[in-house]
């Protein structure tokens, strides 16, 4: 039996739902459950915050999951990566009020910049030599340039409605993103084959999909 764990209730979850399904994984639908067993696989779902699922991973607590890169790589846990997966695209960004005059990332010198992914962040910005003051919050980060809290924002984007809406222009692109499949590295040689006909199964819905 391999644990897979993927994201409870978000823009992840369907997706991952569907793509097991498509896999021709039969499972019990369980909104209100924590896990629920495949009826036709060796195979558990663990339903959890989209944040909590690459350090699950790590610890071994769930052998595989199915996150976004940029909480994958925000964590510092690019290795557990194995599969692209192609769904929940969207851009981590840098954006100012529409007002304010912006030609290249050496204007974010010594501004304040609210952001989730400090990380992420920290690392585009020292390899171009800009030293700003990072805020790190957890939600409604478009807001904080309005109330005063920020100069810029650092945010995930996909239509661009969120950064409109709130007067916000995005200026550079600071990580491209996509749902990834992630699994443990120590897992033990049955798990391990599992892992490979999970990849081959779902490396032909994407093939068939195209
Ligand atoms: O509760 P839990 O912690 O599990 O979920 P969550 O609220 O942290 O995450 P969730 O469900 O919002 O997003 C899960 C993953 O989906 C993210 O980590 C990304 O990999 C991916 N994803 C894809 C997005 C978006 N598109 C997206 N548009 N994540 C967030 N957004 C938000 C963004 O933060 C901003 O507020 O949508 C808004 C911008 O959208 P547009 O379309 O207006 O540009
Ligand atoms: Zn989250």
């Amino acid at each position: 039996m391999i644990r897979l764990a993927i994201q409870k209730s978000g823009r992840l979850s369907e997706d991952s739902l569907s793509l097991i399904r498509e896999c021709g994984i039969g499972f019990l639908s369980s909104t209100f459950k924590l896990k629920t067993e495949a009826t036709n696989f060796p195979l558990e779902i663990l339903f959890l915050r989209d944040d909590d699922i690459p350090g699950y991973v790590q610890d071994g607590v769930a052998d595989l999951g199915i996150v976004g890169q940029n909480v994958l790589v925000e964590a510092g846990l690019m290795p557990l990566e194995v599969e692209p997966l192609g769904f929940s695209k969207c851009r981590l960004s840098l954006a100012v009020p529409r007002g304010q005059a912006y030609d290249s990332v050496n204007d974010l010198q010594g501004k304040n910049i609210a952001t989730s992914y400090p990380q992420l962040l920290g690392s585009y910005l020292a390899e171009r030599g800009v030293q700003a003051h990072l805020h790190t919050i957890s939600g409604s980060v478009e807001i904080a340039p309005s109330i005063g809290l920020a100069d810029a924002i650092c945010d995930i984007v996909s239509s661009g409605s969120t950064l409109l809406g709130n007067g916000l222009r995005e200026v550079e692109t600071v990580f491209r993103s996509e749902a990834v499949l992630i699994a443990n590295q120590n897992l033990s040689a049955e798990k391990q084959e599992l892992l490979d006909q999970l990849r081959f199964r779902m490396q032909a819905v994407r093939r068939a999909r195209r």
